[in-house]
């Protein structure tokens, strides 16, 4: 890898950049690969750098339909925390953060990891038991987590209108201190780097339109620019992982649809950290730039329209000027969206397939971002060892079968 002293850096600069090594290799697909993952978000990608890393299985490739990162990776809001409930997720997500805490320095790529801490909030009495159920459950499992009366909360974020005389009053919250943000791009290039510093092949603009088999078992995939024939075949494409599941004959329990968020026009810093409210489904946090970051509900209807959409503005808007009534004269800058794959208990699906060496990565619906190191890392263990890590064995299709959900829809952050 490049080494980027100041002189260098310099030199760049002044040459227009032409001369800047690209920061992986763009390479026609080999006819055969140990592993083809199909999908280059973080989640495929993590997944291709540990197969390399941690399982020295490097004829590995990459498979995008587009760019890398051009999914919902680089389209979220970036909140990152491990404040689940259940112990499967909260252990799973708690390797993730701490994954994320060393990752800079595990990629040489700063993702700029932010831990300016996450408030729920409460508006009710009732909200109040439950949120200190909540994080009475997590700091069981050694997860930090704190309650915040009315003062804590006002210190936390002083634009929030704490008043009793708000539409919805604000009782208090719930804090996780060691959850944040971190750049999102950065989280996709530094271990699109990583990998092809390894040996992966990243191949964008390949689309894969077939699953090949052979009886049980997968032979490869059919894309726009011909056949890959291949041992092991990964999916890793978020909303699109029914039409790639019905490729290889099977049927997800996955619904598809539209989360959407906005930023505002820069401003100087005004929010220290994310605040989450459940009741008027919205999440706001302020990004590095200045940028109000804003987002609401999933649309509540299936579709994979990947844009945005006026009534979700205005419903989102208006419940953030609930929050934060100074936010009226804001200007708001853009809005987007993203498909998200929702499971029915809100958790992810990860693991092997019904046909042999299919593996499938799924479900991660509105909080994926914050799971790309664990699930890159488990995802890359199951299909090397073709069993399942134990961080994410409870997480299996067969779950659906066995009845053992593990229901997370409270801690998603955003209604869906
Ligand atoms: P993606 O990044 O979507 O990657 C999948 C890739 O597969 C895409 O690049 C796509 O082009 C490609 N693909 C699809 N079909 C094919 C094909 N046939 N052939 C080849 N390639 C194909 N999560 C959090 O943790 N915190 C948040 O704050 C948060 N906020 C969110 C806000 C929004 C608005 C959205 C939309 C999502 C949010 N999420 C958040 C969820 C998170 O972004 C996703 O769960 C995560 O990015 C999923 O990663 P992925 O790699 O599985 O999917
Ligand atoms: O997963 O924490 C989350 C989240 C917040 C907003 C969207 N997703």
């Amino acid at each position: 890898m490049e080494k980027y002293s100041f002189w260098a850096i310099a030199k760049h600069a002044l040459s227009g950049h032409r001369k800047w090594a690209p920061a992986w290799h763009t390479r026609p697909p080999k006819a055969h690969y140990d592993v083809v993952i199909i999908g280059g978000g973080g989640q495929g990608l993590a997944t291709a750098y540990y197969l390399a890393k941690k399982h020295g299985i490097t004829n590995v490739a990459i498979l995008e339909k587009g760019w890398l990162g051009g999914g919902n990776t680089g389209r979220n809001t970036t909140a990152i925390r491990s404040n689940y409930f259940y112990p499967e997720s909260t252990n799973f997500f708690e390797h993730s953060l701490r994954l994320y805490e060393g990752l800079s320095r595990e990629l040489n790529y700063n993702v700029m990891l932010s831990q300016r801490g996450a408030l729920t909030l409460a508006h009710s009495p009732h909200q109040m038991d439950m949120l200190e159920r909540w994080s009475n459950s997590i700091q069981l499992q050694g997860i930090d987590a704190q309650m915040m009366d009315i003062g804590q909360v006002k210190d936390f974020m002083p634009l929030l209108d704490t008043s009793a005389g708000a539409r919805f009053p604000i009782l208090g919250g719930f804090v996780q201190r060691r959850a944040g943000v971190a750049r999102h791009d950065a989280v996709a290039w530094g271990y699109a780097r990583a990998a092809d510093a390894l040996g992966v092949d990243i191949v964008q603009n390949c689309e894969v339109t077939g699953i090949v088999r052979s009886g049980n078992r997968v032979r490869g995939v059919e894309t726009k620019s011909g056949v890959i024939t291949a041992d092991k075949v990964a999916i890793a494409v978020a909303g699109h992982s029914s039409l790639l599941a019905r490729m290889a004959g099977m049927t997800l329990p996955i619904t598809s649809g539209v989360l959407q968020a906005m930023v505002s026009e820069p401003v100087k810093p005004a929010l220290g950290g994310l605040v989450v409210s459940p009741v008027v489904h919205t999440y706001v946090s302020q990004s590095d730039r200045g940028e109000i970051l804003i987002g609401g509900r999933a649309d509540s209807y299936p579709s994979y329209g990947q844009r945005g959409n006026l009534p979700a503005l205005e419903d989102t808007l208006s419940a953030v000027l609930n929050l934060f009534p100074s936010f009226s004269r804001l200007k708001l800058m853009r809005q987007w969206a993203g498909i998200v794959d929702i499971s029915p208990d809100s958790s992810p699906i990860v693991g092997k397939t019904p046909v042999t060496g299919l593996y499938i990565s799924t479900g991660w619906g509105t909080g994926g971002f914050k799971a790309i190191p664990a699930g890159g890392d488990t995802f890359a263990y199951t299909i090397a060892n073709d069993r399942p890590h134990h961080l994410i064995a409870p997480f299996g299709l067969d779950r659906f079968a066995s009845g053992r959900f593990i229901n997370e829809a409270a801690a998603a952050g955003v209604d869906h």
